[in-house]
């Protein structure tokens, strides 16, 4: 994430230097009034702190060029404020045609200065126009692919709708195979197309493929929503590095708050001859370090929360404190809603969290929100659990299998 503070006369100053600086999709995150300047404590000028971010994960283009207004457009603003004024005293807006009343460059530079309230409104204007402009680009933009795209084409992209692929990388996928086929001049066949979106979107996902469980850490952490399958998936990978590894494993959970949370991984423990530590608090970490001193690995089990709130989000953050090498592994279910698991990774991701587990995926049919996540907070897919027998149902997650569920065999399309 990109921070940037900015010390300006009013907001709309800001806003603008923020679009062009930082780009549009920069948020404000807190803006207050300071004084500068002036002469022992005296004559200090009012002036605005405005503080703003934009996430560097996707890094989205600023703005090419500083989009300035031009004199025409300000004089079309300057008209819809008159007309917007005059329809409020008189009750009526009726709105002239805006060349009409369009006045030159220099009368525009004539006008008296502009109060901070009309800035902001022209400004409000402006923005209005600028994203109008832009949805008007891209409406045209997809119609003319429309056009361009062959019966098979048409079909790929209603597959990747009915996964739930986010639209901006449908149309990036359809952009890509119709530039390929105008170069080799040529109109790809069904099964081609299949392939060839396989490996362009394999090419996009390579970056964050073959993850797995770091082997240099010692302490892993599991957290995520309530019921996504932390648990069971703690025991299905000890299993696997005690029996097939020969690694001797320690469980440590926190999860005190709902009953009978403990004794679920209790029962795993005794089933793996695993030794298990409980902490209530961060003040119970270090023993539990101590007790758990001669194992290779220790799993810690967290409790599922409501993770779209900041708060439970900083207070399972605090538990994850450690001085020897670890990782944080989110666990989120495919069940789940891809706004809410978009929102959850935001949280989880500002903390440097990108290993993610997906679980449940025996329980859906729409794979999109894997690619969406994993392009969108680049995160590091590790495991793919589907089911729920304990150790069998998990598995590494592999770009290619994953791929050949997102796409489908083309059968039914
Ligand atoms: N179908 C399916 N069910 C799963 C999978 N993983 C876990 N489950 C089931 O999901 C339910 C919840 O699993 P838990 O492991 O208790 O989930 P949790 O994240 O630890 O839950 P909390 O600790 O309450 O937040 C159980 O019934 C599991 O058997 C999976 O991959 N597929
Ligand atoms: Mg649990």
């Amino acid at each position: 994430m990109r921070v940037k503070r900015y010390v300006v006369n009013a907001l709309p100053e800001a806003v603008s230097r923020i679009r062009t600086e930082l780009g549009k999709d920069a948020v404000i995150l807190d803006t207050k009034e300071i004084k500068v300047g002036g002469f022992m404590g005296m004559f200090r000028k009012k002036k605005m702190e405005v503080i703003a971010a934009v996430e560097t994960n996707s890094p989205k283009q600023p703005d090419p060029a500083p989009r300035k207004a031009t004199p025409e457009v300000h004089a079309v603003v300057e008209q819809i404020l008159q007309t917007a004024q005059r329809g409020t005293s008189a009750g009526t807006a009726v709105m002239e045609p805006p060349a009409a009343a369009a006045p030159s460059p220099a009368a525009v530079e004539a006008q008296p200065p502009k109060s901070a309230e009309r800035e902001n409104k022209e400004q409000y204007i402006l923005n209005e126009i600028r994203d109008l402009r832009e949805y008007m680009i891209k409406l045209s933009k997809q119609q003319s692919l429309l056009h361009e795209m062959s019966e098979p084409m048409l079909q790929l992209k209603e597959r990747l709708q009915q996964q739930e692929l986010d639209e901006e990388w449908i149309e990036k996928l359809v952009e890509e195979l119709l530039e390929k086929q105008k170069r080799e001049n040529r109109s790809f066949q069904k099964e081609e197309v299949w392939q060839q979106a396989k490996s362009i979107m394999a090419g996009w996902l390579e970056p964050f493929s073959n993850a797995d469980i770091s082997s240099e850490a010692r302490i892993v952490h599991f957290v995520g929503p309530t019921g996504v399958g932390k648990t069971t998936t703690i025991a299905k990978l000890a299993a696997d590095q005690t029996i097939k590894r020969g690694k001797k494993v320690g469980f440590i959970t926190s999860d005190t708050y709902r009953i009978a949370a403990v004794d679920q991984l209790r029962t795993y423990a005794n089933i793996l001859n695993v030794p298990l530590e409980v902490v209530f608090s961060p003040s119970d970490l270090p023993k539990a370090y101590k007790g758990l001193a001669e194992r290779d690995l220790i799993f810690m089990d967290t409790a599922g929360r409501n993770f779209r709130s900041e708060l439970y989000v900083s207070e399972v953050i605090s538990l994850l404190q450690s001085n020897e090498p670890n990782e944080t592994i989110l666990v989120l279910s495919l069940t789940g809603k891809t706004t809410d698991m978009s929102i959850i990774a935001d949280r989880f991701t500002k903390y440097g969290i990108r290993k993610v587990l997906f679980t449940k995926l025996d329980e859906t049919t729409v794979f999109g929100a894997i690619l969406n996540l994993i392009l969108k907070y680049q995160l590091q897919p590790t495991y793919l659990a589907s089911g729920q027998t304990v150790p069998d149902d998990i598995e590494r997650f592999r770009v290619s299998l994953y791929l050949d569920k997102l796409l489908g065999d083309g059968e039914n399309e």
